[in-house]
């Protein structure tokens, strides 16, 4: 199967405005931006998505949710801030590598279309 968009920026194959990086995960600007602050936050490991998630994830997925609030921190969002999984074709997935929408920098309308 051919690597993903995210695969090649995990790579550094392709540029991207990355926010945060470690061992595990990386954090980039989304470049269609929903909200004034639109970041994913990614697992550097290939995951399709949340339901791909076993229990041999267990450490890379929390530490994922660990770091949502610390690249929110970097973000400046303390006023609050939505994090979104989009999960499979209802879910309106369309890049198959698990992403954590990070959104925020204005109050965001509920619930979401
Ligand atoms: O979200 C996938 C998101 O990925 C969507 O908001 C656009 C974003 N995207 C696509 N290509 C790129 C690159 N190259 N850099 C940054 N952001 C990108 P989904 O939940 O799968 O619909």
């Amino acid at each position: 199967m051919p690597d993903t968009i995210f695969k090649k920026i995990i790579n550094k194959e392709i540029p991207a405005n990355i926010a945060y990086e470690d061992d595990l995960c990386i954090a980039f600007h989304d470049v269609q931006p929903k909200a004034p602050v639109h970041v994913l936050l990614i697992p550097k490991q290939e995951i399709e998505n949340v339901a791909a998630l076993t229990e041999n994830d267990r450490d890379v997925a929390g530490h994922l949710l660990v770091k949502v609030h610390e690249v929110a921190e970097l973000l400046d969002l303390e006023n609050g801030y939505r994090i979104v999984a989009n999960c499979g074709a209802d879910g309106g997935q369309s890049v198959d590598h698990l992403h954590f929408h990070i959104l925020g920098g204005r109050a965001l309308g509920w619930p979401p279309g």
